[in-house]
Order: C-alpha cells, then sequence, then structure tokens
C-alpha cells in the first residue's frame, strides 16, 4: 500500500526561499513542528493508502487532467493559520498569481478522482504551503510572534506551475517523507 496524494512541487528557487524563511522563523518560534523545506508542495488532493490499481488510477486521473491543463504563475502570498487563533493547528504561507488556474486545475482533478471511484474531500479546497504543524497548545509568547510574522511581507518568490506530481508519503520519525512517484506536464500551450 501507498500513502498518495497529488500535488505541485515548487522549483529549487522558491524551496531556497522558504528554507531561509523557514530557519528564520524556526528561530523565532522554536515549539512548533517546522517542515522540511525539501517536501515543501501545493497539496490538490490527499488519497490515503492505496493498493497498486488504485495508485494506477489515481496516476491515470494526474495524467489524464495535466494533459488539457497549460502551466501557470504562481507567487508566494502571506503567512495564515487553519485552527482558531488562539490555538492554531497549521502555519502556512498563501499562494497569489493565476490562482483561477490553480482552482480549476485542482477541480478537475477532483472531477476526474470522482468519476474513477475516489472518494470526494468534503472540505473546500484551501490553496496553501504548509510550513509547520502544531500539536501542543501555543505558548503567549509564539502566538504574539506568530501574530507579528503574519503581517510581514511575504518573499518575492514567483514560478511557473508546470506538473502535477504522484506524491508517496511515508510517516517517519521525526518527520513525513514525501517523493514523488511520477509528474506529468501541463501539456497545454
Ligand atoms: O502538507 P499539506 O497541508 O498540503 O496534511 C497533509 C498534507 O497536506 C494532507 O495531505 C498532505 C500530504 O500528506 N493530509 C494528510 N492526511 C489527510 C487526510 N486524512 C490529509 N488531507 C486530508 N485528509
Amino acid at each position: 500500500m501507498t500513502r498518495t496524494f497529488l500535488a505541485l512541487e515548487l522549483p529549487d528557487t522558491v524551496r531556497n526561499t522558504l528554507r531561509r524563511r523557514i530557519e528564520r522563523l524556526t528561530r523565532m518560534i522554536p515549539e512548533v513542528r517546522w517542515v522540511d523545506p525539501e517536501g515543501l508542495h501545493v497539496t490538490l488532493a490527499f488519497l490515503g493508502e492505496l493498493d497498486d490499481e488504485k495508485l494506477d488510477a489515481a496516476t491515470q486521473a494526474a495524467a489524464t487532467v495535466a494533459g488539457v491543463h497549460a502551466p501557470f504563475s504562481l507567487r508566494l502570498a502571506g503567512l495564515g493559520t487553519f485552527g482558531s487563533a488562539h490555538a492554531p493547528r497549521v502555519i502556512w504561507v498563501g499562494l497569489a498569481g493565476e490562482k483561477a488556474h490553480l482552482l480549476s486545475l485542482q477541480a478537475a482533478v477532483a472531477d476526474d478522482l470522482a468519476a474513477r471511484g475516489f472518494p470526494r474531500e468534503e472540505r473546500p479546497f484551501s490553496p496553501h504551503l504548509t510550513l509547520a504543524r502544531i500539536k501542543r497548545p501555543l505558548t503567549d509568547d509564539a502566538l504574539a510572534a506568530l501574530a507579528r510574522v503574519r503581517h510581514e511581507p511575504p518573499p518575492d518568490a514567483t514560478w511557473r506551475a508546470d506538473a502535477i506530481a504522484v506524491m508517496k508519503s511515508e510517516l517517519l520519525r521525526p518527520a513525513a517523507r514525501y517523493t514523488a512517484l511520477s509528474h506529468w506536464p501541463l501539456a497545454l500551450p
């Protein structure tokens, strides 16, 4: 079985920009679990544990949708959180740029997966790059630091989303490891 999701990966330039940001944030707020920059991605669909046949179906969905979409431009936006203001669960960096393209790509992925029998995600798609996961309540100092960094302008980073990746997730300690199994270029000119 393969714990699987479909995602957009990042070019090294953007990954390195975020690596520096995460290093700074780690010094400011050490008590949360910052992600390994190597694994940064925009999740399009989380599929869970798949057998080989289902993994093949998910791969076909990625290939089919990628074949009828064009590359588009994205850039980093500000920081945000999931969860309540007092008990955030996830710290993320938002996305700007040709976001309508991203939303339509994700909707097409969701529709294609549903047509292949995958259950639909109930929660609305909220495009983001997860920077940290928070397991315990934050101290007041950490909450204050987080409120400060939320208002900082995002680092300047623009890139072209040009492929859907079929990703494997391994839940290792101390952090999950994500590996691309295949890439499907967005093929329309
Ligand atoms: O890193 P992000 O936030 O894009 O949170 C998990 C991660 O998303 C999410 O799938 C991505 C790769 O692991 N994920 C994990 N379990 C999930 C679940 N049961 C899930 N998303 C929805 N339902």
